[in-house]
């Protein structure tokens, strides 16, 4: 089998396990007595909003099972990793329906918002609820029983509550319709990513695969000076906050800098007064007088503006200074996982080197 083969093999596995919760889902609600129409409703509402992303959280929740356990998962470790996979493409899920109608969005995944399709409207604000709600009935039904039941849930709520930090920030931040960039910083632009993105898409699969894999909350190793306690769960979290962060710089960098063929998307973040690692970059690098063109054509949708503000971006150097951003964090976090000490039943430094090895110069 080619790699590209295996790679749509383990795709296909992860995606049948979505079935499975599905039906679970659906049979459990249509239990308590629900009518056939809506019946439907939770179904298609499942079906249009789950499975059609690129699946790397919910999938890296498997891989890093297999890191940690260092060997091929049987049926079972497979089908519980994979749920809580699932589970974090639910919280996603929930996440991208509402925050499409707070952006009034227009497509996501290639097909028109959920809140778009005239029969659907506000009622998706309850649908992303009940995306939610989904999380909770498939931890209760398959992991009540086990030590880590109450830590689970304790991971899923803080992150949400992180997430929906983050969303407040940006939202007030970048309103699409009022263009202030005396709001922007890079320091404000940091707090956004970390809140809003890293701690979701970053920590938790980790802290999911480390909590169903049993790493526990200290252990110690051996350290020049005798021994030292490890605390794994925040040293997971000192690696994947830079790295989520790296990755949405990296994100907001291709957003300027990719042709459309190269990252499958016309970026829009110029037009939309995104508060990208871009335009922060460059209010920290203008004069005043570059600061003004920034002020007049930054947020607008005008082309001609947009040009002017590409042109400035290209002026201020933004290529040579994102490429030194990265070599330096890369290096950091090199480092970093390199200090990582390995012991029996502890964090690996692979969980780490394969995220990195995944993202680091990828061109879309
Ligand atoms: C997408 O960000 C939004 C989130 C990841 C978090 C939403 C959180 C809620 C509590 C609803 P975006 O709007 O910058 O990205 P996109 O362009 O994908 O909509
Ligand atoms: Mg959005
Ligand atoms: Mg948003
Ligand atoms: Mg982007």
């Amino acid at each position: 089998m080619s790699s590209a083969e295996a790679k749509a093999a383990r795709r296909a596995k992860f995606e049948g396990v979505f079935e499975k919760i599905r039906d679970e889902l659906v049979e459990h609600f249509a239990g308590e007595g629900m009518p056939a129409e809506a019946v439907k409703w939770y179904r298609d509402n499942l079906n249009y909003n789950v499975p059609g992303g690129k699946l790397n959280r919910g999938m890296s929740v498997v891989d890093t099972v297999e890191i940690l356990k260092g060997r091929a998962l049987t049926e079972d470790e497979y089908f519980k990793s994979a749920i809580l996979g699932w589970c974090v493409e639910l919280l996603q899920a929930y996440f991208l329906v509402a925050d499409d109608m707070m952006d009034s969005s227009i497509t996501r995944r290639g097909q028109p918002c959920w809140y778009r399709l005239p029969e659907v409207g506000s009622i998706a604000i309850n649908d992303s609820f009940m995306l939610e709600a989904a999380i909770y009935r498939l931890l209760k039904v398959h992991f009540r029983t086990e030590p880590y039941y109450a830590d689970l849930l304790d991971l899923f709520h803080e992150t949400t509550y992180q997430t929906e930090m983050g969303q407040l920030v940006d939202l007030i931040t970048a309103p699409e319709d009022k263009v202030d960039l005396s709001k922007f910083s890079l320091e404000r632009h940091r707090l956004i990513v970390i809140y809003k993105t890293a701690y979701y898409s970053f920590y938790l699969p980790v802290a999911c695969a480390m909590l169903v894999s049993r790493i526990p909350e200290t252990y110690t190793v051996a350290a020049a000076s005798g021994s030292a306690t490890v605390k794994p769960y925040d040293l997971a979290l000192s690696i994947l906050l830079p790295l989520g962060e790296y990755f949405q710089i990296q994100d907001d960098f291709l957003d300027f800098s990719g042709t459309p063929e190269q990252i499958g998307k016309i970026g829009t973040d110029i037009v939309d007064n995104k508060c990208s690692w871009v335009v922060n970059t460059a209010i920290k690098l203008a004069s005043p007088e570059q600061r003004q063109l920034l002020d007049e054509n930054y947020g607008r949708k005008d082309a001609e503006k947009e040009k002017k503000v590409k042109a400035l971006f290209e002026e201020l150097g933004i290529r040579k200074v994102y490429a030194e951003y990265e070599e330096r964090v890369v290096g950091d976090l090199k480092k970093k996982i390199g200090e990582i000490v390995e012991v029996e039943d502890g964090l690996k430094r692979e969980v780490f080197e394969s995220f990195l090895g995944k993202i680091y110069r990828r061109s879309k």
